[in-house]
């Protein structure tokens, strides 16, 4: 069964923005799918099991941003 989790990142401005943390975090073992919605800086990370909050916490850093919860 798929989990969806909602994280908050800060530092999206742009839609490159929202492709570069789109492409980090779908890059994980287990992630299925990965909405950001730019306004509210929300990324919601779909996958087949819970996700190590630290290893999104590394890509979304990977990519330049930060995650903020
Ligand atoms: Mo857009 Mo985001 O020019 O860091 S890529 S602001």
């Amino acid at each position: 069964m798929s989990t969806t989790t909602t994280y908050q990142v800060s530092g999206m401005t742009c839609e490159h923005c929202v492709r570069a943390v789109t492409e980090e975090v779908a890059a994980l073992p287990g992630v299925e799918s990965v909405a950001v919605d730019l306004p509210t800086g929300a990324v919601s990370v779909t996958s087949a099991a819970s996700l190590n909050p630290d290893a999104v916490r590394a890509a979304i850093d990977e990519a330049g941003y930060e995650l903020v919860s």
